[in-house]
């Protein structure tokens, strides 16, 4: 009878325990709905305009999500139109690209405190879909200012192969396994060029979000944790 009832508490004990793990594993959101940073569901924001950045527009709430009500609308016009590049008597010289990374905090380029420990991380999952498919875009994450201890930036960088993007929401993923995830302050990035979009590309962003895995290990510490724990007080009730 006491048996029974301790193996029913141990198996409630670990059922709650990994159920509370997984409750915390959640996907941690990059991105997924608009003023989510405000309401704490996502933990990055769009501010890290980069290249031709006047080229962009980017909009916050568009029609057409891939999941909730509201995605992100980003336009590249591919025109040159001004940004990081020269700016001398003849104008403005083009770099004829642009894109945008998502940072923590906004405008961190590896100067500020802020960030994330993400380690336990494998993959950074997102959803992309062209407005009239063929945009050719390349994302990635990480790679901002100098890791610590020398700086304050990512510890990680990684870049996806350029995309072709189609009409139809598809889900990218990508691999994060053997990265130092410990600090993450660019959480994701877009970019385009003109020569891989002559006529500039127009697409949708939603549900980007780092899968947060508890490592398996600290999963069967716990449980022989609490099984030690158990053993424990079993033995010191008898004595
Ligand atoms: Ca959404």
């Amino acid at each position: 009878m006491m048996k029974k009832g301790l193996f029913a508490l141990i198996v409630m004990i670990i059922t709650l325990s990994i159920s509370g793990i997984s409750a915390h594993a959640a996907p941690f959101n990059v991105y997924t709905e608009t003023s989510g940073y405000a309401a704490g569901i996502d933990n990055f924001l769009p501010t890290g305009y980069m290249g031709d950045y006047l080229d962009i527009t980017m909009t916050d709430g568009a029609s057409g999500a891939h999941s909730g009500s509201t995605c992100t609308y980003v336009d590249y016009t591919a025109a040159g139109s001004g940004g990081e590049g020269l700016t001398d008597g003849s104008g403005y010289h083009p770099l004829y690209w642009a894109g945008v990374y998502w940072q923590e905090p906004g405008n961190n380029w590896g100067d500020l405190d802020g960030g994330y420990d993400l380690t336990g991380s494998t993959v950074l999952s997102f959803f992309a879909k062209g407005v009239n498919g063929g945009e050719k875009v390349t994302f990635g994450a990480g790679g901002i200012g100098a890791p610590p201890p020398y700086g304050k930036g990512d510890t990680f960088s990684v870049n996806m192969p350029t995309q072709t993007l189609t009409t139809d929401w598809q889900q990218y993923t990508v691999d994060l396994s053997g990265l130092d995830m410990s600090h993450v302050i660019g959480g994701f990035k877009w970019a385009a060029t003109r020569r891989d979009n002559p006529s500039g590309a127009t697409f949708l962003l939603d549900d980007i979000t780092y899968d947060v895995i508890p490592e398996p290990s600290s999963l069967i510490l716990l449980g022989s944790g609490i099984l030690g724990m158990l053993s424990f007080s079993r033995k010191k009730k008898k004595a």
